[in-house]
């Protein structure tokens, strides 16, 4: 298992490499190029220089998270065929540069959906919390306008004020797709990409749409253990594989994610490991990643990952805001290294209870 942390650049994220290099067991940052727009080619020197930053302050750049798909892809328009071509030279080029694995998302429009950036806890964090209640209530803009003015002046991503002003437009693109076109879409980009994954060895690690049921009538379909496994078999190539995302997959309850983890060994290219607390089935807010701060049992699904040889790159997820810290919602410095000291120690208990003399 590898141990990292997301890092947003030097540019946007107001955690630096020096403070994650301190973290003890992190080795490397998963990262991307911000500022490049879906379906735009990525240049070699931007992403050596990106690597070469990050290698300066003795750590690696162990994956991408995202190469993001531009909507014509997800869409299925004509003019894929171009966007695909793009993303295969970015691919090519992530693979020259020595990069194994990239994180991307297959959700219309939105990436992650939250309804509050800022809900107190008792302990006085603050943290992303979701009501199914308030987005009923919200039409996508008003959705918008209220997360962008919750977000300590940052950016989110897939929320990018550019997109947003082209809401109206993204949703009459998707008016045709159902769950079937998007599997068919899904099925034929993997199909043009899966080459040049196998001649680098990249593995393409897709994200669970978030929350995991259709919101603003979009179709999802990364949401479930039948849906995945559909997706495995659908391109069954080993580069074709998930990032099992415990926060993302875990928003819906009847999603049992020991289960869903043992059935996906070999397929598992990035773990994303973070608690929720729920409420009600359908008012939840991201806890400190403690088992018993929330509602997921962390020490079964860090065993169900042994279980499987999951030697890949893992993160914490998303974090609390505490201790006064000020940075992007989810992606600050303290509760992020609680996470993974946490997440760090559980792996090395599972380790040495089976019998190793260290943590794999
Ligand atoms: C997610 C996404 O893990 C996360 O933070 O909420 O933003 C994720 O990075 C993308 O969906 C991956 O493409
Ligand atoms: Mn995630």
């Amino acid at each position: 298992m590898q141990m990292t942390l997301r890092w947003y650049g030097s540019k946007y994220d107001t955690v630096t490499l020096k403070q994650i290099r301190q973290i003890p067991g992190v080795k490397g940052v998963i990262s991307t190029l911000y500022g490049t727009a879906p379906g735009e080619v990525w240049e070699m020197e931007d992403i050596l220089a990106l690597k070469k930053e990050i290698e300066d302050a003795g750590l690696e750049l162990t994956g991408i998270e995202s190469v993001n798909v531009h909507d014509a892809i997800k869409v299925g328009t004509p003019d894929r065929d171009k966007y695909i071509d793009n993303y295969i030279t970015t691919l090519e080029r992530l693979g020259q540069a020595g990069i194994h694995m990239v994180c991307y998302n297959f959700m219309p429009v939105f990436d992650w959906t939250r309804t509050e950036l800022a809900r107190v806890r008792p302990d006085g964090s603050t943290v992303l919390a979701y009501t199914q209640e308030a987005v009923d209530a919200l039409n996508p803009e008003d959705m918008f306008a209220s997360i962008s003015s919750d977000a300590n002046g940052a950016i989110l991503p897939g929320w990018e004020p550019e997109r947003m002003e082209h809401i109206k437009e993204l949703f009459d693109m998707y008016k045709e797709v159902d769950d079937e076109k998007l599997f068919a879409n899904l099925k034929y980009f993997l199909e043009r990409i899966m080459p040049v994954c196998d001649k680098y060895d990249i593995n393409m690690a897709i994200h669970p749409d978030d929350p995991a049921w259709s919101v603003f009538g979009l179709p999802r379909i990364i949401i479930n253990k039948e849906n995945i496994l559909r997706m495995m078999k659908m391109v069954d190539n080993p580069h074709n594989g998930v990032t099992f995302c415990s926060g993302s997959y875990g928003t819906n309850l009847e999603n049992d994610l020991p289960d869903m983890i043992r059935s996906l060994k070999g397929r598992i290219h990035f773990a994303h490991v973070r608690n929720l607390k729920f409420n009600s089935p359908t008012d939840f807010e991201e806890s400190a990643h403690l088992s018993s701060d929330g509602t997921f049992d962390m020490y079964e699904i860090m065993l169900a990952l042994y279980d499987i040889g999951f030697d890949g790159p893992i993160r914490p997820d998303h974090g609390r805001m505490i201790w006064d810290e000020v940075a992007m919602p989810g992606y600050g410095l303290y509760d992020r290294a609680l996470g993974a000291t946490y997440l760090n120690g559980l792996w090395e208990a599972i380790c040495k209870s089976h019998g190793h003399k260290e943590a794999l």
